[in-house]
């Protein structure tokens, strides 16, 4: 027993709540116990839901844009006020290195609200002047909140996925129910502490914890005061999650899985590509939906590519979040960790050689009971292969020579995912026409996840059903009203 473990409840309208039982999270760095979870049954989803319908028509709704704009920065504020305890409370429950957790995750928390609250104060109505021969009209549409929205996010990037999308609700005049990963409850559990110093009215933000099937996640899918459902993670559980609102048709935007591609030019500036594809493929452990999983890689290059990144690869520092020169964590559970060794095995029976990794690390006794995994690579698959095919969610990927610009798109295309790619080449024309002709929602040129959070987001095929970024956001959190004037 961990003695600094601490008991987490749901929180609904601003109020603690117990559930009927309890479930451990354990830090997958040692397999210690980092918190003692309420679980929500069906009764704690009704009163989240309760609780957001009437913080929505008890003010939220309608307040101007002036006032939600203002909480938003504060909010921002207070979790940079806070950036310590978040940090701690990400490292805790991902195992994730301390300055990852701190520069990507924290700090993407609160540029999240600051951006969303910069669109809503920005963005104007749409209207148009109507001439007909019969008369002139002036169309314009205003846009109100969608409602309570249910938001439900996974356990890679636990508060930048979630503040991603509970900003803009909460800028167009949405309350929320969230449900975060059961691997990850901490940091949404101190978000509505943070929320209330800032001053947001109870009810706004609600977190129901627990799991998917027959707990809080289908409770609250399903239940019919839920006016939309946004929702990232695997594209399984997006397709579940689609035929729980079906009978009561509510909208849904889904940000799932990918097997996303970097297709790299003999043209390109090797080290630096070799630095962005070390950081696309290895970065979070693997576990971000827009890593590399295939390079394809220009066969005049291939085997310079190879060493390179085999060397990149060895370097890699497993430890400690808090340890000096720590980059890179463990899976984020036991269970986890053996999905991606299955698939470990599943690519040396498909033939693969593998370059480097391909097993558990020996970190020492202090470790051992952590979700551990050695960074992986692979050649001799080609795009038949499962693990070619399939999204493994680890620190892994597949090297693959091609000899033509023509048979690196079709390669790159060739899959049922379509969430991001990336194009390395010093060819700027080469660059942007590969880049247009990836079926992707995101496509890179000589970088990998560089954001503007203004700029649509979301995937093609099983990775995903609409955009959220910007207005692309303000479109899927409210409804508009056409008005129709004759003048
Ligand atoms: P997951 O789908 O297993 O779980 C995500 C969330 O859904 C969790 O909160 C879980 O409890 C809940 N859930 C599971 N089943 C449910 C059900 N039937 N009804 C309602 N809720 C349910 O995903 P994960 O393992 O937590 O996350 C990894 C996956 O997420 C990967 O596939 C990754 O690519 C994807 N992902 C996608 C993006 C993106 O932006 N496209 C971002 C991050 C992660
Ligand atoms: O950066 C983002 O806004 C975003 N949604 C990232 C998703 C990462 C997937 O793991």
């Amino acid at each position: 027993m961990n003695p600094s473990a601490s008991e987490l409840f749901n929180v609904v309208g601003g109020k603690q709540l117990a559930g009927p039982r309890t479930f451990d999270k354990i830090n997958p760095v040692d397999g210690t116990l980092v918190a003692t979870v309420h679980e929500a049954d069906r009764e704690v989803v009704d009163q989240a839901v309760d609780a957001a319908r009437a913080a929505l028509d008890g003010g939220w709704g309608g307040a101007p844009v002036s006032e939600r704009v203002a909480l938003l920065r504060k909010i921002a504020d207070r979790i940079d006020a806070r950036a310590a305890d978040f940090v701690a409370a990400e490292v805790a429950d991902t195992g994730k290195p301390v300055e990852l957790a701190r520069e990507l995750d924290v700090a993407r928390a609160a540029a999240n609200f600051r951006s969303f609250a910069d669109t809503v104060a920005s963005t104007g109505l749409d209207s148009f002047l109507t001439e007909t021969a019969t008369g002139t009209a002036l169309n314009y549409a205003v846009r109100k909140p969608l409602g309570v929205i249910a938001i439900i996010v996974p356990w890679n990037l636990p508060l930048l996925l979630l503040t991603w999308k509970v900003a803009p609700a909460l800028a167009c005049g949405n309350t929320v129910v969230v449900k975060p990963s059961e691997e990850t409850p901490s940091t949404a559990t101190l978000l509505a502490e943070v929320m209330a110093e800032a001053g947001l009215p109870d009810g706004v933000y609600n977190v129901v914890h627990g799991f998917g099937p027959e707990s809080a996640g289908e409770f609250l899918t399903t239940h019919s005061g839920i006016d939309g459902v946004t929702f990232t993670g695997e594209s399984a559980t997006g397709s579940a999650i689609m035929r729980a609102v079906a009978p009561r048709v509510r909208p849904v935007s889904f940000e799932l899985g990918g097997k996303n591609a970097a297709v790299v030019f003999a043209d390109c500036d090797l080290d630096k590509t070799l630095d962005g594809l070390t950081r696309s493929i290895f970065l979070n452990t693997g576990q971000v939906c827009l890593c590399t999983e295939r390079v394809y890689v220009e066969r005049s290059i291939f085997d310079q590519v190879a060493d390179g990144l085999v060397r990149r690869a060895k370097a890699l520092q497993l430890g400690r979040p808090e340890a000096d020169g720590t980059t890179t964590g463990p899976l984020i559970s036991q269970k986890h960790r053996a999905k991606v060794q299955s698939y470990f095995d599943l690519a040396v029976q498909e033939g693969a050689d593998v370059l480097v990794g391909g097993g558990i690390p020996d970190l020492g006794q202090e470790l051992a009971g952590g979700s551990w995994i050695e960074p992986t690579l692979w050649t001799g698959l080609d795009n038949t292969a499962r693990v070619v095919r399939e999204e493994v969610f680890g620190p892994v990927a597949a090297l693959i020579p091609f000899d033509t610009e023509e048979e690196a798109i079709a390669l790159a295309n060739d899959t049922d995912y379509g969430l991001a790619a990336a194009v390395w080449t010093t060819d700027l024309q080469r660059g942007h026409r590969v880049a247009q002709q990836m079926r992707v929602g995101m496509a890179w040129v000589n970088t990998w996840y560089l954001r503007d959070l203004r700029s649509p987001f979301g995937g093609v095929g099983l990775s995903g059903i609409g955009r959220e970024g910007g207005v692309h956001s303000m479109h899927f959190y409210t409804e508009p009203t056409n008005v129709c004037v004759a003048l």
